[in-house]
């Protein structure tokens, strides 16, 4: 077993000096390390997913067939993300990356906090919430207050075909991953933070990187399909433990 618990004040010692030793020091995020900012993941029990059912709402098929019902969703979720704020661990991130200790953090997230809290080189591979994008003609455009006006589906301006938010769908290829191989190619030390890891194909990554030889240092509140896999398992409020690891 690759994993060492750091229960005890020296595993934290160890874990911080061989993350300090890293040459390419990256960061993976999920929905987990926007929790405490009030955001609720997907899988966790009061998960947004509970109500909307992914593969009911979150594919690119619905949206081609019933643009409407995955406008309840894309509303839903717009509404959860209004007005929320970076948390400790967010900071924790951006911090290091001022401190020439972290490469970029390559994020799962749409809601934008990475860039909130300060963190300047952030990889969107799901996408963002605050742009509409068109599928027909590509136009992209910032996202307004009365596209959440339901039951109303944003058309395009150019062209008339519906809008979605510009986050990447079930079955939409995953974005800046030409941008991600090299960046991963090159990791000796991965920072996992937040995420179940079970959305394909970011959930490689992390295996990618041991398969290079690096360390991968996990942070989640449970037990993930990464933990047997990771050389360090921190578990609790990453909003505590990111902090206290980058301290
Ligand atoms: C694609 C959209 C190719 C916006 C999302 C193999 C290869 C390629 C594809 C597949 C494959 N196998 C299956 C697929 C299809 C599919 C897939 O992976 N399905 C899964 C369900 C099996 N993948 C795709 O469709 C991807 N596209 O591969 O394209 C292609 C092209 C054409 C035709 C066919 C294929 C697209 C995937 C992206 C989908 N879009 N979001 C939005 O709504 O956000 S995915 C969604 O899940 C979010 O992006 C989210 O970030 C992501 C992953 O979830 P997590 O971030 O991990 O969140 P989760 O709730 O799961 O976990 C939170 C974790 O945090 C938990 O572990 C929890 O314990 C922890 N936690 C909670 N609180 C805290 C905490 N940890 C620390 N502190 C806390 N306080
Ligand atoms: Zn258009």
């Amino acid at each position: 077993m690759r994993v060492k618990k750091p229960h005890s004040a020296d595993g934290w010692q160890q874990a911080r000096a061989e993350f300090r030793a890293a040459r390419r020091p990256l960061a993976l995020t999920g929905a987990g390390i926007s929790v405490e900012s009030g955001i609720p993941d997907f899988r966790g029990d009061h998960g947004l997913w509970r109500r909307f059912e992914p593969e009911q709402y979150a594919t690119l098929e619905v949206f081609r067939r019933e643009p409407h019902k995955a406008w309840e969703m894309y509303r839903a979720l717009g509404e959860v993300l209004q007005g929320k704020q970076p948390n400790p661990a967010h900071r924790a991130l951006a911090r290091l990356e001022r401190e020439g200790r972290l490469q970029a953090v390559i994020t799962q997230n749409i809601d934008g906090l990475h860039q909130l809290a300060g963190s300047r080189r952030v990889v969107e591979v799901h996408g963002e919430y605050r742009h509409l994008q068109c599928l027909r003609c590509g136009r992209m455009r910032p996202l307004r207050e009365e596209d959440y006006a339901p039951p109303a589906v944003p058309a395009c301006h150019d062209c008339g075909a519906p809008l979605k938010p510009n986050v990447v769908l079930f079955g939409e290829w995953v974005r800046h991953m030409d941008e991600v191989g090299p960046l991963l190619e090159s990791c000796d030390a991965l920072l996992v933070i937040g995420t179940s890891a079970e959305v394909y194909p970011v959930a490689d990554l992390p295996r990618q990187v041991i398969g290079n030889g690096g360390r991968v240092f996990e942070f989640n509140v449970e037990e993930t399909t990464l933990t047997s896999l990771a050389d360090y398992s921190f578990r609790g409020p990453c909003g505590r433990t990111l902090p206290r690891f980058v301290a």
